[in-house]
């Protein structure tokens, strides 16, 4: 069972994530254990406070050592040794497919998310907290991004796809982006389904798809052509493709 383990001050944005889809299916199935801490839980004053005014002034509010390293600290219990402990953060390491093929292959996953201004420092040094952005932009929060990386990593686990769900995708795909999907009807609105994928020729059908998925990564996205070594065929296809699109 991989454990996964979320401080957060709103347990409403995270626990829907184990409910629904494939991180629901997960859970249920006893591959994925999600748990939740509120820093509220771990104060001591009668206000239940959690965060305070920043030293050195400034807007917005910081959120305080105690209750979240005691929030942490409640979940490192149930978290195997070795688990990976990460703070969403909009100045951290870019959240990738190589990163959540790490955080798979850990024993376990911890997740910081926090609101306001943030947190304070000591929490994440004493706590020695890797910082994981999920892009260039400030969020209300951490959680949503806490959200991305459970999903994410949760579909890498072994049995969380099944053969259905894994859409028997070739491996050598993966690091493509994904190449056009249809399903019924077979023509709507004057736009009919390309004719290749009505047939049951298996090997046409894979090619149209390779094809189409390296055309479109070399479209929008080039760079990840540029990390990948492609085969004979692949470059082949891709020539055809650039080739129909007038770029040869
Ligand atoms: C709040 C704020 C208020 C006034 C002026 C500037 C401000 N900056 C912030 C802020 O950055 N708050 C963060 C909210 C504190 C840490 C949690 N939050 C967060 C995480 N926002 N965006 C992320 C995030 C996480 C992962 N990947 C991208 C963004």
């Amino acid at each position: 069972m991989y454990r996964i383990g979320v401080v957060s001050l709103f347990a409403e944005l995270i626990d829907p994530v184990a409910r629904h889809g494939v991180v629901g299916r997960a859970c249920e199935r006893g591959l994925v254990e999600l748990r939740h801490e509120s820093p509220r839980a771990f104060t001591t004053d009668r206000h239940r406070t959690v965060d305070d005014r920043p030293y050195g002034g400034g807007p917005g509010m910081v959120l305080s050592y105690e209750p979240m390293c005691g929030a942490i600290g409640a979940l490192r219990t149930c978290l195997p040794k070795d688990s990976r402990a990460l703070v969403l953060s909009a100045r951290g390491r870019s959240f990738n497919g190589a990163l959540a093929r790490e955080l798979a292959a850990a024993p376990g996953l911890l997740l910081v998310a926090g609101r306001y201004e943030g947190l304070d420092e000591r929490i994440i040094e004493a706590e020695a907290l890797e910082e994981v952005s999920i892009g260039d932009y400030v969020l209300s929060g951490g959680e949503l991004a806490a959200a991305v990386v459970i999903d994410a990593v949760a579909r890498l686990l072994p049995g969380v796809l099944g053969h259905e769900e894994s859409g028997e995708r070739d491996s050598h795909m993966d690091g493509l982006l994904g190449y056009p999907q249809y399903t019924r009807p077979e023509v709507v609105d004057g736009m009919a389904v390309p004719e290749v994928l009505l047939g049951g020729d298996h090997d046409r059908i894979r090619r149209w798809r390779l094809k189409h998925a390296l055309g479109r990564t070399w479209r929008k996205r080039p760079d990840l052509l540029e990390a990948r070594v492609l085969s004979d065929e692949e470059r082949e296809l891709l020539a055809e493709y650039r080739l129909e699109a007038g770029s040869a």
